[in-house]
């Protein structure tokens, strides 16, 4: 039996695209000295462009997001990675006529480099790996 992720073709997950996992990605390391490690990537929030700001797509924070791996064949999961998101808000504000306004804003510039004064939410996020 398969078990595969939906591309939004599924009533109720189309209704919470921030936990709509979409692809799943996983090869064998190429880099020298690496050969033993395994890459996984996993992609949410379908159909999302570059160009789609300002507010771009954030992971939900009351989300708990698991990628389950079955390393011995049996169907069941021997290693689930957990994945908790967190969005801080720096309360940037704006002079507007006069008055300080809060932005809605995930930024208020240009983003460079990590945490820059423009970037208005900061998410973070955890991993556990939870094994058997
Ligand atoms: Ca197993």
């Amino acid at each position: 039996m398969a078990q595969a992720s939906s591309h939004r073709e599924a009533p109720f997950i189309s209704g919470q695209p921030k936990v709509d996992g979409t692809d799943l990605y996983m090869f064998r390391s190429y880099e020298p000295g690496r050969e033993g490690f395994v890459t996984i990537l996993a992609n949410y929030q379908p159909f999302q462009d570059p160009q789609g700001g300002p507010n771009f797509a954030m992971f939900n924070p009351d989300a708990l997001y698991e990628i389950n791996i079955d390393n011995t064949g049996d169907g069941v999961e021997d290693l689930t990675f957990q994945f908790r998101f967190k969005n801080t808000s720096k309360a940037t504000a704006l002079t507007v006529g006069g008055k300080q306004v809060k932005i809605p804003l995930i930024n208020s510039g240009p983003i460079s480099g990590v945490n820059p004064a423009s970037l208005n939410v900061r998410e973070t996020f955890t991993v556990d790996l939870v094994r058997g």
